[in-house]
């Protein structure tokens, strides 16, 4: 009896993980490395994070003042387009929304922009209510650099490559650009749950 019910629930939790699992994915052992290019290494007294494009007035906070900031701790699952997820990762951010405070525009889309001049575009909407951050923390410690360090956005609902490393910025604007994996095929929206990952997707 204690054999069967140990058995059953080995399979009772790995069936919990697999539910949290998009189709065609699977766990990843460690956190992968994916860059399109060389790690960037701004120093942060010359780091800053801007809001910009259709907006009334561009907005820019130092790392100081970006450190004053709310921030958050997060638990998400991630999901990357080449196929691996991890579940359970732990951040610390500053939700956007509280970027968003007060500014008034009449964009529906966001640029996210980096250093290094990677881009990617997302829907406004996907970005507020406690849906992205920008995260400076994993697992208690400061942000690596390969992943992101000292700030990357988070947006754990959509496709990793949404999740820009070394963000510096959202540019917002009126309709939807392709940023730059979105010009080189990737889907515009990225949903891993209906497996957006392609055009056409
Ligand atoms: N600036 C920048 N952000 C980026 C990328 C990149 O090449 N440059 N790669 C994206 C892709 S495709 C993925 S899967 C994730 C990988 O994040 P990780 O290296 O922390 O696993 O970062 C995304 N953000
Ligand atoms: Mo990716």
């Amino acid at each position: 009896m204690a054999f069967i019910s140990r058995g059953f629930k080995g399979r009772r939790s790995s069936a919990a993980d697999s539910s949290r699992l998009p189709p065609g994915q699977y766990l990843a052992t460690g956190f992968p490395v994916l860059s399109a290019g060389p790690t960037p290494h701004t120093p942060l007294e010359k780091w800053s994070f801007t809001i910009t494009g259709e907006v009334d007035q561009d907005r820019t906070w130092t790392w100081a003042e970006f450190q004053a900031l709310p921030a958050e701790d997060i638990t998400a699952d991630i999901h990357c387009v080449t196929k691996w997820s991890k579940l359970g990762t732990r951040w610390t951010g500053v939700p956007v929304s509280a970027l968003l405070e007060g500014v008034e525009s009449a964009a529906d889309y966001v640029t996210a922009f980096s250093d290094g001049g990677y881009t990617t575009n997302l829907p406004l909407e996907d970005l507020v209510d406690g849906k992205a951050w920008v995260a400076f923390r994993y697992d208690g410690q400061p942000l690596d650099p390969e992943h992101g360090g000292p700030a990357r956005l988070l947006v754990p609902h959509l496709y990793l490559w949404k999740s820009a490393k070394w963000v510096r910025g959202l540019r917002l604007t009126l309709d939807d650009r392709p940023g730059f994996w979105e010009s080189n095929g990737y889907n515009m929206y990225g949903d891993p749950w209906r497996e957006q990952r392609y055009w056409g997707d």
